[in-house]
């Protein structure tokens, strides 16, 4: 399904809010150790892209990753529970935040390291595709990540040998504190030019228009076409990392994130629907939640004997310090 669908872009925006929502509640309740990077704000970037893909084809995230993982369709209730630590979590509750992911629904994974997804979805991207798969990619970075040697390094591999991703950049104007203005020489688009790649600019904050922009380039690159990029811009509503809740950064001027906050893509989409149907879906989700939270809470924590199983694909067991 990738055709419009206001009632799926508003059910995944809305989802994606609510459970932010939900899972910094259970950082402060300290059932998520080690806080969150809240998406609050962005939802409709990863609503719209995902509502043009295909569940063969493949994402990665980043540090901010919640929301690709459950647009791209993952059950947020073993997601919730992956961030809370569970072995009922998608990844046993190994992976945590920053490295959940459901291979399952295309998922490999958000990523902690700024910059790397983008070469790790290249890799499996064209992996899949010298096997016969017939799928596309797309991975997400924010601004920060556009002058990271890995992320143009991917940039580079996937031109030349033409393999079909799409590098979204989640121009949020901040990198941490850091505003876009102050670390990125020449522009984000600029980039993508010196690769030959095609390169378009994107309202992220409506996500039918992502949707429209990311269908487009989807049917370029199923048809033979090579990687391309688009620059979705974005506001952040919350803080940069659920630390700064109890810290005071003073970064952003009051008027500005009122500015940002006045253009949300949970009112843009809902605003598409009749207010009785409006309804219905935030009940829904609500009541998906509410199951999400039980859920969670209720599945065991790993036991730290098992700490060192799963870490190699040969089923290798790992020395202990010492050993
Ligand atoms: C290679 C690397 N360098 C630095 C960091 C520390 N770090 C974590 S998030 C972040 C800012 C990233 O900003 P951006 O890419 O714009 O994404 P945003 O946080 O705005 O979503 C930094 C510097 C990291 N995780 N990885």
């Amino acid at each position: 399904m990738t055709g419009s669908d206001p009632l799926r872009l508003y059910r995944t925006v809305r989802l994606i809010r609510r459970f932010e929502e939900r899972a910094i509640e259970l950082v402060r309740a300290g059932q998520i150790v080690g806080g969150i990077h809240p998406y609050l704000g962005q939802e409709g970037i990863a609503a719209g892209v995902c509502a043009a893909l295909d569940r063969e084809d493949l994402v990665t995230g980043t540090h901010r990753g919640h929301g690709h993982v459950l647009a791209k369709g993952a059950d947020p209730a073993r997601m919730l529970a992956e961030l809370c630590g569970r072995v009922t979590g998608l990844n046993r509750g190994r992976g945590g935040s920053m490295h959940a992911a459901d291979f399952g629904v295309g998922v490999l994974g958000a990523n902690a390291i700024v910059g790397a997804a983008g070469a790790i979805l290249t890799g499996a991207v064209w992996e899949r595709r010298r096997r016969g798969a017939d799928i596309v990619g797309v991975t997400f970075f924010g601004d920060g990540a556009v002058n990271e040697g890995m992320l143009l390094e991917a940039f580079n591999l996937a031109a030349l040998w033409r393999v079909p991703v799409l590098f979204v950049c989640e121009n949020n104007g901040y990198a941490t504190t850091m505003p876009v203005e102050g670390a990125v020489a020449g522009t984000i688009a600029g980039r993508a030019a010196a690769f030959g790649m095609p390169a378009a600019a994107v309202d992220g904050q409506d996500p039918e228009a992502v949707r429209e922009v990311t269908a487009a380039a989807v049917a370029r690159m199923r048809a033979g076409g090579g990687p391309e990029l688009v620059e979705a811009r974005t506001y952040r509503f919350d803080a940069h990392h659920t630390f700064e809740h109890q810290v005071r950064l003073d970064y952003r001027p009051p008027e500005e994130v009122a500015e940002g906050r006045s253009r949300d893509p949970v009112d843009i989409a809902g605003a598409r629907l009749d207010p009785a149907v409006r309804a219905e879906v935030d009940a829904a989700v609500e009541a998906e939640l509410d199951a999400a939270v039980e859920y969670a809470l209720a599945g065991p924590h790993p036991d730290p004997a098992t700490a060192l199983d799963h870490l190699y694909a040969s089923g290798l067991t790992a020395r202990t310090g010492g050993g």
